[in-house]
Formats: structure tokens, C-alpha cells, sequence
């Protein structure tokens, strides 16, 4: 009998932080009395995050969705994108919010991101930009897309919401000569509560950016262009760079716990560890499965793992179920046009993934009770070797 756990363990759940040094920095908000539109502490995280990721500009905004809409109009995106069906459909909604015809491509069964030909077949006349997405924080093949995009002459966005610390080829994402956004919301691996920037090495499109995420200013409050208001307060930027003072940590913790799940799960049938591929570094703030069921020595389904993982108060998420194409208003925009068969990767993880606590928040030994009770309901499900069908 595995016993469970108090408190509910989930995904997601933020790490606690160095509550004195936050308070250091609340303090200097109250005492300059300036709490927002581009204050110090928004600058100083703009300035961090270039030296970490290797990114010429920054822009910190008040969420990623927001930094997205802003890149897109900055880029000058029209007609259609294209972006993976197998993303938080935040991705998708983000385009479409602003008037962008939103199509989707198939993503890999390997580690669900992007499937460049899967990609190469959606583009069409009326695409202006491709957009990968860096899923459960594994960077998504960035220097093929770059090939893509040139070979197609259309533009290229990264959606790197969910990868802030991870890398591709040694170049952390942000710094790989592609814009690229991410996410600080509170789930994330650096939390600013709600928050998010935009990167990228284009000098032209910076000057568009800063003024596009202000109200149409420039540097020297002229108003050049149109413009919204996407900025980060202070203590939004006060709480991110409390977090990055600990990112070295964050990352090693991660990289830990990680190990732990791969070690405890790479004999257990049916199931599979998602990880980065081909020289690429993921975050690790995401610890995903694949539960390949239906093989000739497991007969194990994702919701038995996820059931038997709930009675013991440990609660799991189906990270990206269903695919994009199947969500509205994309459901009801082009039915013909989408067919799931054109998504049999998206779809499959639809029905097979499903992303397990970890992070600052979980414990070694809670993650190591997390594979004893994977490991039980697995067995469970194993095939006996009376029922091993006989493969001719
Ligand atoms: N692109 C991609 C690829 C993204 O993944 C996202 C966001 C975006 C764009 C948009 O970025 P932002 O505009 O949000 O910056 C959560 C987050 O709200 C969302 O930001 C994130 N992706 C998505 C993957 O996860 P939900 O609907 O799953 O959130 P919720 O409330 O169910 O919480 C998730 C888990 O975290 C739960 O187990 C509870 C736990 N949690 C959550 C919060 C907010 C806590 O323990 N404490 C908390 O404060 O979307």
C-alpha cells in the first residue's frame, strides 16, 4: 500500500522565493515612489535578461500574450500564421486576438514540437510568418526553422513562453538571432506573478518594439507610431529578478529531479520520458510522459496513471489536450480545412501525454513516490505473458 501525500502536489506550483531579498527591493519601489512605465527595476531586468540569453534587446511586458501581439505588429504580420496545433493554445489566441488568420501544422511524436515538414506542407501563398514554439521548455529546432522561413521568404517567431534557461546548440533561447518572447507568468521558471519580454537582435524592429509596447513612444516620449500599453510594473520586475538571483539553482534543481524521474522510469513499460533533442538543453521546468500504452508488453492507459496518481493527492495536467485545430473558434472557422488526419502526432499526444509535478515546489522523495505509484499502476496493466499477443 503506497500512502499518499498531505498538502496536494501539482504542476505548476510556484518555488518559494528569497522573501528578504524581495522586500529589499518592495521597499525601494515605495521609497523612489515610481511603480511602473519602464521603471529601474524593469530596466535593470531588460538589461539581465540580454546578458543571460545573449539577446541585443529587451522588452519586458506585463504577460507573454501581450509580447507576442506586440512582436506580431511590430514584425508587421498580415494574412495568415503558422503555428503548431500542439501548443497552449494561448499561442493560437494570441494571432487571432489581433486579426490574424491562425493556420496549424503537425508537431514530432518524439518531443511535440514543431514538425518542420508537416510545416513546409501548411505554408501557402497567403502566410507571412511561421511560429515555433519551445514546448515543455525543449527548444523546438531553431536554426531549421530559420532555413525554412528563408527558403520560404516568409518571417519567423519563436514562442519561448514555456523556456526561459533553456539552450540550443550552447546559445540560450533569446540569444540565437531569432525574436523570440517569453513568459514570467507565475507557473513558469522565472515568475514575475504575471509577466513576460520580448527578445531579439533586429535594431530596427527594437526601436518598433519599444515604442509599440508604450503607447506609440519613442525614447524621447515623441509618439511615433500606434501603440499599446504592454509594460511591466516594478514590482512585477522586482519579483523576476529575485527569481533570477536564483536561476543557476533553479536550473540544477530541475536537472535533478529530472535525473530522478529518468533513472526511476526508463524501465517502465509504456512509458516515455519526453526530452530536448539533437544538442538541445531544455529547462526542465516541465517533466512530461508519453504513456505508450498499448505495446506488446504494456497495456497501461494515461488515465490510469493519472487516476491512481490522484488518489494519492498528486495531480497531474494533459498538456496540450486537444490540439488547437480542434478548439474554437479554429473548430468552426475552416472544418474542412482541418482534418484531424493532417495532425496524427498532435493528436496521438492529445491522447498519450501527461505532465507530472516538479520544480522548487516537489520534494525528491514526493517525486520518487510519484514513481513507485507509476510503477505500480503499470505493472498493474502489464501485459501477463499468457496475454503477450503473438506478433507474426
Ligand atoms: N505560449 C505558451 C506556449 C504558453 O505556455 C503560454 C502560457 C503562453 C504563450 C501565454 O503566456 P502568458 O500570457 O500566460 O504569460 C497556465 C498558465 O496560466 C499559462 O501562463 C501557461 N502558458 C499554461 C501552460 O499554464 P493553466 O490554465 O494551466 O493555469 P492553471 O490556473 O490551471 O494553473 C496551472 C497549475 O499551476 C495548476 O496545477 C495550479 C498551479 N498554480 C497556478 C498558479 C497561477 C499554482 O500552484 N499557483 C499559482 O499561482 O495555464
Amino acid at each position: 500500500m503506497i500512502d499518499g501525500v498531505g498538502e496536494p502536489v501539482v504542476v505548476g506550483k510556484p518555488r518559494q522565493i528569497n522573501r528578504t531579498k524581495l522586500n529589499h527591493r518592495l521597499d525601494a519601489i515605495f521609497e523612489r515612489n515610481w511603480f511602473s512605465n519602464r521603471g529601474p527595476f524593469a530596466q535593470e531586468l531588460e538589461q539581465r535578461i540580454c546578458e543571460i540569453t545573449g539577446a541585443k534587446y529587451c522588452y519586458v511586458t506585463c504577460n507573454a500574450t501581450t509580447a507576442l501581439q506586440v512582436l506580431a505588429k511590430a514584425m508587421g504580420l498580415s494574412g495568415e500564421v503558422i503555428v503548431p496545433s500542439f501548443t497552449f493554445h494561448g499561442t493560437a489566441h494570441a494571432f487571432d486576438w489581433i486579426g490574424l488568420e491562425v493556420r496549424f501544422c503537425d508537431v514530432s511524436r518524439v518531443d511535440g514540437n514543431i514538425d518542420l515538414s508537416s510545416l513546409r506542407d501548411s505554408i501557402t501563398e497567403k502566410t507571412s510568418a511561421i511560429v515555433g514554439v519551445h514546448l515543455w521548455g525543449n527548444p523546438c529546432d531553431t536554426f531549421g526553422l530559420v532555413e525554412l522561413a528563408n527558403e520560404a521568404d516568409v518571417l519567423l517567431l519563436i514562442d519561448g513562453a514555456q523556456s526561459f534557461g533553456a539552450t540550443v546548440e550552447g546559445s540560450p533561447v533569446g540569444g540565437c538571432g531569432v525574436s523570440e518572447i517569453v513568459s514570467f507568468h507565475a507557473t513558469k521558471i522565472v515568475s514575475a506573478f504575471e509577466g513576460g519580454a520580448i527578445l531579439t537582435d533586429n535594431p530596427e524592429l527594437s526601436e518598433k518594439i519599444h515604442a509599440m509596447h508604450n503607447f506609440g513612444f519613442d525614447t524621447d516620449k515623441n509618439v511615433v507610431s500606434s501603440g499599446t500599453n504592454a509594460k511591466m510594473h516594478e514590482v512585477s520586475a522586482a519579483m523576476a529578478l529575485t527569481y533570477l538571483d536564483d536561476l543557476g539553482d533553479i536550473l540544477t534543481e530541475n536537472r535533478g529531479r529530472f535525473e530522478i524521474y529518468k533513472s526511476r522510469l526508463k524501465s517502465v513499460p509504456g512509458i516515455r520520458l519526453i526530452e530536448a533533442q539533437h544538442g538541445r538543453r531544455g529547462n526542465l521546468h516541465y517533466v512530461s510522459i508519453v504513456v505508450e500504452g498499448n505495446t506488446p508488453i504494456a497495456h497501461v492507459r494515461r488515465s490510469d496513471i493519472k487516476e491512481a496518481l490522484a488518489r494519492q493527492n498528486i495531480f497531474t495536467r494533459t498538456y496540450f489536450a486537444p490540439g488547437c485545430h480542434k478548439l474554437r473558434p479554429y473548430n468552426q472557422l475552416h472544418p474542412d480545412k482541418i482534418p484531424s488526419a493532417r495532425f496524427p502526432n498532435t493528436e496521438a499526444l492529445a491522447e498519450s501525454a501527461l505532465s507530472l509535478p516538479t520544480g522548487g515546489a516537489v520534494s525528491d522523495s514526493q517525486i520518487h513516490l510519484i514513481c513507485d505509484i507509476i510503477e505500480s499502476a503499470a505493472s498493474k496493466h502489464r501485459r501477463s505473458s499468457r496475454s503477450i499477443p503473438i506478433v507474426p
